[in-house]
């Protein structure tokens, strides 16, 4: 620890994360704080230009409105994003998103991002709400606007945030280390805006062997948020609401564009379609399972219960939608051309976010003309910027918020000073990565106003650094003490691997809390267990061990996922009902109790006692109950 040189930064704004929500504050910050002579810096674990979960780019911005072609209105978005999560959603946080998003996607054009454009000159939709892109270099485009606006010597890259420091019940700036060189960093802030994503590999992934590490979200989104504002205290919101997306088998592409672009089908192994078969299904999951499009969970729901009674492999049936398309073109030698242009768009469509489905169908001879592709619910992820809505639980805006959602400054958490937006924050579900980034220019701007307001200096005592240093610090000193004592360092009595750990945590959460393995169901002694067994994970990660920094990283996201972990199995057990099946089926609660649960279930770790706190807050719409005209014959 003495060769480990500490570098004190300080600062007005900290923004933590370089992704798609700390991007959209850097811009933002920057203009507000330059007007009030303040400083902005950004901390990043990776690099700015391809960290996150936008890294590989992506094939189309899944948030528009288009609140000025007047076609939408914010109320239509409300309405969307209300019924998909099953009735629990923050309705002032999605509306103030919706009503900033589209300036955002029109910064991004402005910045360089070819948006596809029909002969009129008009965005070329994939949906209603979602934007075709050429969008390999999206990620690279928006790091460069933020990169310029708060200044590259302001921003520290490959330096892994661990935690947070306070300053009593305040925020007070955050800890962590190089990646790269021995240096441990401490950042002492006024305001600290947490943009770290969400997170990855808590639960067991259907990949193993050598295709272990491929996920659908970004391997290296592993709770760091959730961790962050649990640890400083927050409370925390939808902690039960993981998301499971179906995509693409084994290699995670996307579906969507096959089902809003394409209009593709899918059936099941006797050519059947879950989505006709099933229909009645819905009925059980009123007012919900009536709306249009049907909740992303039920229609996860739907093709499981295909599974379940054996009826796989599920396909998307790729050259049925292909073929039905090209056909609209009459003349011979048109529809060839259609339909080379239609096989590109297939391809690029992965080539452009999840460049490993194209090399899987190439390497598999699928032809997506010419044979169906199949696809698998995936395991589940914690992300409260797409159909999930896991993350902080913040205060809404003036204008829109009821007093019970509204306790200060927007998109602060209930910690004074600490801020959060995209993956961090929660039930403000179907941001994606345009709404994400809107959310970060609009919390950046409400930590700017708190530093003008609130300009005394952090009191951060010696004390708590040099523990805090110690404890980070710790994994090296146990490998360095323990290498010794084995033949193989894969295996020692006295320490545990990052690699080790975290399978054991995957192993918990798969067949404990409704993973892959289990069918995602669960049931209330499962969950007990499962908590028993994650109390043993967390007595050993003070065992955990680091032959270099690499490792040191990876030791300290699996205690970040251990922590996502535990917040997600207590409310989980929490909520005796089953609200959203195609997420998690709890069997001992299998039903949807509407006078009961019709809430917000959160969660708050006391920092002083290490209790637990479990909450139930209201659902307050702002924007009415689920209008007829939705119902579909409900
Ligand atoms: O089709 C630390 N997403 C999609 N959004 C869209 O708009 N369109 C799509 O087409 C989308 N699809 C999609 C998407 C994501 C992925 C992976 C695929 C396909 C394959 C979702 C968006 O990408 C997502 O909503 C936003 O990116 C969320 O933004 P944000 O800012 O909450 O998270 P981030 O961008 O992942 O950034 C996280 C940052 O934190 C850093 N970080 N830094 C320091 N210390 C630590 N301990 C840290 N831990 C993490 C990261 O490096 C990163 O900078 S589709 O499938 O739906
Ligand atoms: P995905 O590729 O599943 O992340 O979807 C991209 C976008 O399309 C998201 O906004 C989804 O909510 C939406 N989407 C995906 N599949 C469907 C569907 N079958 N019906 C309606 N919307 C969908």
């Amino acid at each position: 620890m003495e060769n480990f040189e500490t570098v004190e930064v300080k600062t007005d704004v900290l923004i933590v994360g370089g992704g798609m929500a700390a991007c959209g504050a850097a811009v933002e910050a920057a203009y507000w704080a330059k007007k009030h002579n303040l400083q902005v810096t950004l901390v990043d674990k990776a690099a700015v230009d391809r960290s996150g979960a936008v890294a590989m780019g992506l094939s189309a911005i899944n948030q528009y409105v288009g609140l000025k072609d007047g076609k939408n209105t914010l109320k239509d978005y409300v309405d969307y994003v209300r019924n998909d999560l099953m009735g629990i959603t923050r309705e002032d946080l999605v509306a103030d998103i919706a009503r900033h998003v589209d300036s955002s996607v029109h910064l991004f054009e402005k910045w360089g991002l070819p948006i596809w454009k029909d002969e009129a000159g008009n965005y070329v939709h994939e949906g209603r709400w979602q934007l075709m892109i050429n969008g390999e270099s999206y990620k690279v485009i928006v790091a460069e606007a933020a990169k310029n606006a708060i200044g590259i010597d302001n921003i520290y890259e490959r330096v892994f945030v661990v935690g947070p420091i306070m300053d009593g019940d305040k925020i007070a700036g955050a800890v962590g280390f190089s990646v790269r060189e021995n240096k441990f960093y401490v950042f002492k802030a006024k305001a600290v805006l947490v943009a770290m994503g969400g997170a990855v590999h808590v639960f067991k992934p259907r990949s193993s062997g050598e295709g272990l590490g491929r996920a659908w979200y970004p391997p290296w989104n592993s709770g760091s948020s959730a961790y962050f504002t649990l640890k400083a205290g927050a409370e925390m919101t939808c902690q039960e609401v993981r998301f499971i997306p179906v995509r693409f088998k084994d290699a995670y592409g996307p579906v969507g564009a096959w089902f809003l672009l394409f209009k593709s089908r899918v059936t099941n192994a006797l050519g059947e379609s879950y989505m006709e078969t099933r229909r009645s299904e819905l009925q059980n999951w009123m007012p919900y399972g009536g709306v249009k499009p049907v909740p992303a969970n039920l229609r996860n729901w739907l093709g499981m219960l295909d599974v379940k009674e054996g009826k796989g492999p599920i396909y998307m049936r790729t050259e049925e939608a292909l073929k039905k398309l090209s056909d609209e073109v009459t003349d011979p030698k048109e529809r060839k051309k259609k339909m080379h242009d239609l096989e590109s768009e297939a391809w690029e469509d992965f080539l452009d976010m999840t460049i490993s489905q194209a090399i899987l169908w190439a390497s598999t001879n699928l032809v997506p003309e010419e044979k169906p592709s199949e696809i698998a619910a995936a395991e589940p992820y914690f992300i409260g910027s797409h159909s999930g809505a896991s993350g902080a639980w913040v205060s809404g805006p003036e204008d829109l918020a009821p007093p019970e959602y509204q306790w200060g400054y927007s998109y602060m958490s209930t910690v004074s000073g600490l801020f959060c937006a995209g993956d961090a924050s929660g039930a403000s579900s179907h941001k994606f990565s345009s709404g994400s980034h809107a959310e970060g220019r609009i919390a950046a701007k409400s930590a700017v106003r708190y530093c003008v307001e609130n300009p005394e200096e952090p009191h951060v005592g010696d004390a708590q650094l040099s523990a805090l240093k110690e404890e980070i610090l710790q994994p090296l000193d146990t490998y360095e003490r323990n290498k010794d004592k084995t033949t193989d360092p894969e295996i020692n009595p006295n320490y545990i691997l990052a690699k080790s750990f975290m399978f054991r945590l995957q192993k918990i959460m798969d067949e404990y809390a409704g993973g892959v393995s289990a069918q995602f169901t669960t049931n209330q002694q499962l969950l007990e267990k499962g908590m028993e067994l994650l109390a043993f994970l967390k007595e050993d990660s003070s065992k955990l061990a680091a032959p270099d920094l690499h490792e040191l990283m990876r030791c300290w996201e699996n205690v970040h996922r251990m922590w996502q972990a535990e917040s997600h199995v207590r409310t989980v057990l929490f909520r005796e009902e089953t609200r959203w099946p195609g997420y998690y089926y709890r069997a001992d609660t299998p039903s949807m109790d509407e006078e009961n649960w019709k809430c917000f279930a959160n969660c708050r770790w006391t920092p002083s006692t290490g209790e637990w706190e479990m909450i139930k807050r209201p659902i307050l719409s702002i924007y009415g109950e689920i209008p007829d005209y939705e119902l579909l014959g409900g």
